[in-house]
């Protein structure tokens, strides 16, 4: 009986006494530093509601003859380009950003997927590739402006355009060749990888594009085979240096 009831007060002294040494120990560790942890910054997206939209190519899949051959043509615009769009729709489907503007993405390409990224990509920089052709011809030339800035960079238009070539063969694999214009205003040349561009935030080069041209081997082999040099080449006859001025004088404002 008396061992029974020092127990039974061992108990009520010992309990209470483990219930305050746990809260004790708890109190006292320190609290995880989740200050110090850099949390990714979500962009937020404060523009105005965008409607992606597929947009008509801007002539027939036959009007750039004979660079461009109209079964390329089509294949490139009704197949390749289709796909990147559709793919970029669904790929924002859900997230929240679905009316955000390209610029945005592009602004924060980093945070994400890689599915946003290259079908983004994909989606614009074709949209920029159809405007920057037309038939031969009709494209017209550089405008005074534009002229002296590639003279001022590049010596003169000539070596501007070797310089660009090599850009564009020597691009290893699938990407793109650009012409851009960069924070401080001036001419670069620069090529990316796959469907990125010089608007991504992850580019080493940056710049807004003035030229563009593409050498996945989607945008010429059935013509050229494995010549990407006289595909490159041949480009320059389908300039449209219209819509290059246009978007040189753009930058200047
Ligand atoms: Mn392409």
């Amino acid at each position: 009986m008396f061992n029974n009831k020092k127990q039974l007060t061992m108990k009520k002294i010992l309990i209470p006494l483990v219930i305050l040494v746990l809260v004790a120990v708890a109190c006292t560790t320190p609290a995880p530093k989740t200050q110090e942890i850099a949390e990714p910054s979500v962009p937020i997206y404060t523009g105005e509601a965008v409607v992606h939209e597929f947009a008509a190519l801007p002539y027939s899949y036959d009007a750039l003859e004979p660079y461009i051959d109209a079964q390329t043509m089509e294949i490139h615009y009704s197949r390749h380009h289709q796909a990147y769009f559709n793919n970029f729709l669904k790929a924002i489907e859900g997230s929240g950003y679905e009316q955000a503007s390209l610029e945005f993405f592009f602004d924060n390409i980093s945070y994400f997927s890689a599915a946003i990224r290259n079908n983004a990509g994909g989606y614009f920089n074709h949209s920029l590739f159809w405007s920057l052709m037309a038939p031969a011809g009709t494209g017209g030339a550089p405008s005074d402006a534009l002229a002296q800035a590639i003279n001022a960079k590049f010596g003169s238009l000539e070596n501007f355009q070797t310089e660009f070539n090599a850009a564009a063969t020597g691009r290893f694999g699938s990407g793109w060749a650009w012409l851009i214009v960069t924070e401080d205003g001036s001419l670069t040349i620069t090529s990316t990888a796959n469907q990125d561009n010089p608007l991504m935030e992850t580019e080493a080069v940056q710049g807004k594009p003035l030229l563009a041209l593409d050498v996945w081997e989607h945008a010429y082999y059935l013509k050229y085979q494995n010549k990407r040099a006289d595909y490159v080449a041949n480009f320059w006859n389908v300039v449209n240096w219209n819509k290059v001025n246009e978007l040189y004088e753009a930058t200047l404002n």
